[in-house]
């Protein structure tokens, strides 16, 4: 029995869906858990979150009677495990089932947490894919339209970027995310209108292949000022970083400008036509380190010479090899900042990896997951 058939049980009366609100992998599953509640007949709501918020996307979930309550691209990490597990209890009391899927990594309690909700709960956690595919295999497999949304999510959670649309979808959600935030605007509500086009008709009710535009005139318009504007900020950033030379690597940091994704930087940092400085072109780094105005840092790779996963749980965080994150705190002086990364990492050889170590890199290339 395919999980598919497994929670089309009929007693449930709705669907209650969670989902990432940074990205198109978050968006796109949460399209493809909106095609499955249609499909079912279910009434649907959505809460789109990001870590640091899971309080307030859950709370709902405490009150709700016999809903299928599916949760995707989003990990639970050590500090919001008690209250969504508390919650989630509560629910599956009221005859609702928890069905998780995602593709971070996962302390062992969290895992062990959910899977001890009763009522048939389903968890499935798989790195090799994004979560969009996962929500495609496991809850519409036949479904070309789900198939086709979860090929353009792994396009960019993987940094692929071979898919033009991908790109395009990833820069509009990010100019309606940020403009939300800059005006203290509910996000769910301001992402609610392109996941509803993409629930609704699949890349097509965003994308039009033929101009290779955005449909929406206004959105296109935003979104090419939008790369104009970052790629002015991260040309500036490059000019202010700090390359060093660590155990036989090239770190180098930079200062990640607002409006601007550490994997935007990430990308444009390896590519050698961005790379010129002055008069001078400089080599692609084996390690990207991004600071942000907020004390986030970020890791992203040239090569598989390192791992950013190793390199972040030196400062608090983690992550895949490929992509990762962590917390430094607030700062005041930039160099004091690289001079504190360059002792940090020269003390640990935790994020050397052999070079052609590329097992648990996916792809190999620096794909993202903006934990
Ligand atoms: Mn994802």
């Amino acid at each position: 029995m395919t999980d598919s058939t497994r929670t089309a049980s009929p007693r449930f009366t709705q669907c209650f869906s969670i989902s990432h609100d940074k990205d198109v992998d978050g968006l796109v599953s949460a399209a493809i858990v909106w095609r499955y509640a249609k499909k079912k007949g279910l009434k649907h709501s959505l809460e789109l979150t990001d870590y640091g918020s899971f309080e307030s996307a859950f709370k709902r979930v405490a009150e709700l009677k016999n809903a299928l309550i599916i949760v995707t691209d989003l990990g639970l990490d050590d500090t919001s495990r008690d209250t969504v597990v508390g919650i989630l209890r509560r629910a599956v009391t009221n005859g609702c089932r928890v069905v998780w899927l995602d593709h971070h990594q996962w302390p062992e309690v969290s895992i062990r947490a959910i899977l001890s909700l009763r009522n048939r709960t389903v968890l499935k956690i798989n790195h090799g894919y994004c979560a969009s595919e996962i929500a495609h295999k496991v809850l519409m497999p036949n479904d070309s339209v789900s198939a086709e949304l979860a090929r353009i999510a792994r396009d960019t959670d993987f940094n692929v970027r071979e898919i033009e649309a991908a790109t395009a979808l990833t820069d509009a959600i990010n100019v309606l995310r940020f403009a939300a935030l800059d005006r203290k605007e509910n996000i769910t509500l301001a992402l609610y209108p392109l996941v509803q086009l993409l629930a609704e008709e699949g890349i097509s009710g965003v994308w039009d292949e033929a101009r290779g535009r955005l449909k929406d005139d206004v959105l296109a318009r935003r979104v090419a000022h939008y790369r104009k504007e970052k790629r002015k900020r991260m040309r500036k950033a490059l000019e202010g970083h700090c390359d060093f030379e660590i155990h036989g690597r090239l770190v180098r940091i930079v200062e990640l400008p607002t409006g601007v994704t550490t994997t935007d930087m990430g990308t444009f940092l390896s590519q050698p036509e961005n790379l010129v400085v002055g008069n001078k072109q400089l080599p692609v780094a084996d390690l990207v380190i991004t600071v942000g105005q907020g004390g986030k840092i970020g890791f992203r790779r040239g090569n598989d010479s390192v791992r950013c996963d190793a390199a972040a749980k030196l400062f608090n965080g983690g992550g895949h090899p490929f992509a990762a994150g962590g917390d430094y705190g607030t700062y005041s002086d930039f160099t004091a900042v690289c001079d504190d990364i360059f002792v940090t990492l020269s003390n640990s050889t935790s994020w050397l990896a052999k070079a052609t170590d590329a097992s648990d890199g996916g792809s190999g290339s620096s794909a993202q997951s903006d934990r």
